[in-house]
């Protein structure tokens, strides 16, 4: 009761100032995270969230693919130039490309009518109350206010030619216009649209005046209320008290991309974003680190995805953050819902296995220290042998490609070295164990040896005889991570190796531990630590670390869906073991276009080819 109570006392206040209240009052120097905001993260910054179907990864931005690369299946789409195309993908690419074509219907062209949004009875063109006219309906409708939120704002701004997106939801619009309709439209976006038509409608028996939805547009010239803003990358200035709380208030959502915490009714990525509760456990993952599909309750688990009916229904319900006193009656779908087809699509692309291990029968103890490896525990773990021994540990990232330190290889002795794969113990030596001749050995451009900065090499290994590929029965690759927002500060990840024990014995059988990921690292090598290139983990009382030998061997993290990466390449350190000189690695995320480069991005590119 109380809460319906205050919904209406929202409305008659809106009629003065139409400013929207945020869900939670918290301080927002506390959420937002400046520091990270200085990189200007949007939509498009893939260190920080997926790209969307129709874009590929380029360093680091998503960009537009071009049309051949969608998947070929679909159902075709019609366009705002009369075009058809065969997948919704394919009108998404052009669009993005050009910004001409628009969606308009599902199925291909024919002579149907035009889609239109009007801001109607505003003072200025840039605002007023939205009426639309869908394609197949002969006349203009209101939208019902219920469910109306920044995201179907801003979609309606763009439609209007304001490609900044809504200033505010709610304006109050003077209007002597006809109230003698009887539906309004009921439209819910997700934030990927450049036009309503993209969004779901339905109809809906319309409640009274103050029940249609009105929309500010930004222009850059908009008269701005004093308070304190927050600055979109886009350049649109949105009340403080929106930024991380899960909405895309800014458009190019910029606002959720550099958060410390999230305000009630969002919920932060490990990565710093926040999204909206209802992406939780609705079965398509949101956060780059995962985990908002984890932890789900069996209902939602591997549940079928609603309809658009009861999605957009139960999602206005929970967007508006206010309970509607009125349950809507009867309401009837118009429109498909593309977010459906968009999650198709994602479902078609090409996807590469990289970093998932095969269930194997042995269980794992709990990790406390050192402990000899067992056959299948680093499928990615390769020894460098030159002379018959181990020079250096390396990585298998797929295709015929490892990755080490600079320091491990020269160029000039590629046909020295040979990579052992499967291996276990080199004196006795185990089943399965593959050995490989080295094609050639690519060291990074910008390494030094005195500084060891960009301590990064590849090594492509031969292909055997009459073999189109490399092929190793035993081994799996370890994922190359492409955002430095994958693991943070005290993440628990693993080494592995055959280099030195502490008292500098030697070692046949390959070794791991768990060691934690360390920030601030400068503090413990004043002059010797660069930050972006490197990264340093340990534990506490410095009794796992990698050492002598254990030199191109993998620091790997495995994220919450149980996918591990290649978070570092063990680089250098002072002695070994001692707290207060941590291992040094070189930072894999800082260089994934190095080596997409070389590699080529299809063979490591894992969500955002
Ligand atoms: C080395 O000499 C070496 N404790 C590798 C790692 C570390 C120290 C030395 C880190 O290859």
């Amino acid at each position: 009761m109380k809460r319906v109570h205050a919904a209406l006392l929202f409305l008659s206040f809106c009629l003065t100032s139409c400013e929207v209240p945020s869900a939670g009052a918290v301080p927002q120097e506390d959420l937002v995270d400046t520091k990270c905001l200085l990189n200007k993260y949007t939509h498009r910054s893939c260190s920080k969230v997926f790209c969307q179907p129709w874009e590929k990864c380029v360093d680091g931005t998503c960009t537009c693919k071009l049309p051949y690369q969608c998947p070929k299946n679909g159902t075709s789409v019609c366009s705002t130039d009369g075009k058809s195309y065969p997948t919704y993908c394919h009108l998404k690419s052009y669009g993005c490309l050009n910004r001409r074509a628009k969606f308009l219907k599902n199925g291909i062209c024919t002579a149907e009518g035009k889609f239109s949004v009007t801001l109607n009875f505003g003072n200025t063109d840039s605002e007023g109350i939205v009426k639309v006219k869908l394609v197949g309906q002969d006349k203009e409708m209101f939208i019902c206010k219920n469910n109306w939120g920044m995201v179907e704002a801003n979609v309606a701004c763009y439609d209007s030619g304001f490609p900044q997106g809504a200033l505010n939801t709610a304006k109050w619009i003077h209007s002597s216009g006809d109230t003698s309709n009887t539906e309004c439209l009921q439209v819910r976006c997700q934030g990927f649209e450049t036009t309503l038509a993209e969004c779901s409608f339905s109809k809906r028996r319309f409640l009274g005046q103050q029940e249609v939805a009105t929309v500010l547009c930004y222009t850059p010239d908009a008269d701005l209320q004093a308070h304190e803003s927050f600055q979109c990358v886009n350049g649109k200035p949105i009340p403080l008290g929106r930024a991380c709380d899960g909405v895309n208030d800014c458009g190019d959502q910029s606002d959720e991309l550099c958060c410390r915490g999230c305000q009630e009714g969002s919920f932060l990525c490990k990565s710093g974003v926040c999204i909206p509760n209802q992406h939780r456990c609705n079965g398509e993952v949101d956060c780059i680190t995962g985990e908002d599909e984890i932890g789900c309750a069996e209902s939602h688990e591997g549940r079928a995805p609603a309809t658009p009916l009861s999605r957009s229904f139960q999602d206005g319900l929970l967007h508006s953050g206010v309970e509607h006193p009125e349950v809507p009656e009867e309401t009837e779908i118009l429109t498909a819902a593309m977010d459906t087809e968009r999650k198709w699509i994602k479902s078609l692309l090409p996807k590469i296995s990289c970093g998932i291990k095969r269930p194997t029968h042995t269980r794992r103890k709990r990790i406390v220290g050192g402990k000899p490896a067992q056959t299948g525990d680093f499928p990615w773990q390769v020894a460098i042998k030159e002379e018959g021994k181990i020079k250096c540990g390396g990585i298998y990232i797929g295709g015929c490609w490892i990755l080490t330190a600079a320091h491990c290889v020269r160029p000039s002795r590629a046909h020295h070295y040979q990579i052992w794969t499967s291996l276990i113990d080199w004196i006795q030596l185990n089943s399965g164990i593959g050995v490989q001749k080295v094609e050639r050995i690519i060291i990074h451009e910008g390494y030094n040896g005195t500084t060891y900065q960009n301590d990064i090499a590849l090594i492509e290994m031969k292909k055997h005889l009459k073999q189109e590929e490399c092929v190793f029965a035993n081994s799996i690759p370890a994922c190359v991570p492409w955002s430095p927002y994958l693991f943070q500060p005290k993440d628990s990840c693993i080494i592995s190796g055959w280099g030195r024990e502490k008292d500098n014995q030697k070692v046949y059988s390959l070794r791991w531990g768990e060691v934690n990921l360390i920030s601030n690292c400068s503090q413990y090598y004043p002059n010797r630590y660069y930050e972006k290139e490197m990264e340093c983990a340990g534990t506490t009382d410095g009794s796992i670390d990698a050492c002598k030998g254990d030199s191109g061997g993998p620091l790997v993290c495995t994220n919450a869906n149980n996918v591990t990466y290649v978070w570092g390449i063990v680089s250098w350190g002072e002695n070994c073991g001692q707290p207060e000189f941590p291992g040094v690695y070189t930072k894999v995320a800082n260089y994934f276009d190095w080596i997409s480069y070389h590699v080529g991005r299809a063979l490591i590119s894992q969500y955002n080819v």
